[in-house]
């Protein structure tokens, strides 16, 4: 069911190589692009009356309006399994803790005497979050999305998630029982590309979309495309590839347990990526044996678990020791990594790339998934390598406020005129020796 890479014997190839000899499912973004562009230039042309066509097309639904009713956000919440809302709130309440520990605080620096750089922290102003409809309703994502934009401050967050034809038209209801809970009130029944280009282009008349800043959260390929297609006109985050769990794992690891965490992120997507490092070859059977009863046992099997693990974007990797599969896992910069060995906590420590890292035996993923406090929108696709996860940072901008006085700037002026002329740029040197009557101090 799933394949074995054997790393034994030999030493590692450093980086790149040994990034080349480990699974990998392949996205191609770029393909997708071709088909993406004529959707968004249509949305930015023909605006409602293309995303209207669109929903006919692609969700199979005949819509009067894309905007969701007031009503239809508030009857969602009021028929919510009194269950699943009391998880919901539990999730956005550890949510909202961790989140709101990462609201930065403005910091002034005192260079020299007379002259301070402050950094200061501003949130995005309008935000367009997409939460994905089909095989894919999470409104645990709705959170996920949410919670960091709302900590950092930003004042005006729409969400947009696809028409479903079983519900009339509008998104699905646990996704707008999920806006209600969180108090997002904009939300517009349109998926896929097009929802990207509402928000990136914005749409006018009684049923539009103001533009927005920055588009995130998940979706399928064509909504990484468009992102792709509008980044630098607009913040996005990440491009979210199918989702990735990597266990490093030793002798001391219970199977069952392992085999359930593989299985568990598998269940999202036939090209889900589910990757076991370990040292113990004991282990690495125990944990195939345990595949196959679980596997059975559990739902997703034909059309997501078995294609997922048994693809080659999953494998169980087998390494000479720890040292080898810390580098392996780097190399690898799993979306999520768990850790069940020995001292699991300090070698989390070692760990440079991963999107999130579960310690121990009582940190499943699914436990992040949901309700840890932390986020479950993280890079994937080896991305960890230089990207985080969504967070309050991701919705907040930086800005540096230079102020010097007159005898601060006196003191360094020679030095920026020397540097605007070594760069053959006089008329930067300029703007200082007007300041000091044309001669420079020090010059
Ligand atoms: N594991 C997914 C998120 C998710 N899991 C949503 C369940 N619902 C990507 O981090
Ligand atoms: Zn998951």
């Amino acid at each position: 069911m799933i394949s074995r890479i054997d790393l034994r014997g030999n030493a590692l190839p450093e980086g790149g190589a040994l990034r080349d000899l480990l699974p990998r499912a392949e996205f191609d973004v770029e393909a997708a692009l071709e088909k993406v562009r004529p959707i968004c230039e249509d949305v930015h042309h023909r605006g409602t009356a293309a995303l209207i066509e669109y929903a006919q097309r692609f969700d199979g639904v005949t819509l009067e309006r894309v905007r969701v009713p007031a009503e239809a956000l508030s009857e969602a919440l009021k028929t919510l399994d009194p269950q699943v809302r009391a998880a919901l709130e539990e999730s956005i309440r550890r949510a909202r803790i961790v989140h709101r520990a990462q609201r930065r605080t403005e910091h002034t620096t005192q260079v020299v005497p007379g002259g301070t750089v402050t950094e200061k922290w501003v949130p995005v102003e309008r935000v367009g979050l997409y939460a994905p409809g089909g095989r894919s309703v999470y409104p645990s994502s709705v959170v996920m999305n949410v919670v960091p934009a709302q900590e950092a401050g930003v004042g005006s967050i729409a969400l947009a998630s696809p028409p479903q034809k079983e519900f009339g038209g509008l998104p699905h209801p646990t996704i707008l029982a999920a806006c209600a809970l969180l108090g997002v009130d904009e939300v517009y029944a349109v998926g896929g590309a097009q929802a990207v280009a509402m928000f990136a282009y914005g749409t006018s008349g009684p049923d539009g979309c103001a533009p927005a800043n920055m588009v995130t959260g998940p979706g399928n390929i064509w909504v990484a495309a468009a992102k792709r297609y509008f980044a630098g006109r607009i913040g996005i985050d990440t491009e979210a590839g199918p989702t990735e769990i990597a266990v490093l794992a030793d002798e001391t690891a219970d199977p069952a347990h392992v085999a359930a965490d593989l299985i568990s992120q598998a269940e999202h997507d036939p090209m889900a990526a589910a990757v076991l490092v370990t040292d113990c070859a004991a282990l690495a059977d125990a944990v195939e044996r345990e595949l196959e009863p679980q596997v059975a046992a559990t739902k997703h099997v034909e059309d997501r678990i078995k294609p997922a693990l048994a693809g080659k974007q999953s494998a169980i990797v087998l390494v000479d020791g720890l040292e080898e599969g810390l580098k392996v896992v780097d190399a690898y910069g799993a979306e999520h990594l768990e850790i069940q060995t020995a001292d699991a906590a300090a070698v989390a420590g070692r760990v440079r790339n991963a999107g999130a890292i579960f310690v121990g035996p009582w940190a499943p993923v699914s436990l992040g998934d949901y309700c840890a406090g932390s986020n479950h929108v993280l890079p994937t696709g080896g991305c960890a390598c230089h990207s985080s996860g969504l967070s309050v940072q991701s919705f907040l901008k930086g800005i540096h406020i230079v102020d010097y006085s007159r005898d601060a700037l006196a003191e360094v002026a020679h030095h920026v005129v020397t540097l605007a002329e070594a760069e053959d740029l006089p008329a930067h040197g300029a703007a200082l020796k007007a300041r000091f009557g044309w001669k420079v101090p020090g010059q």
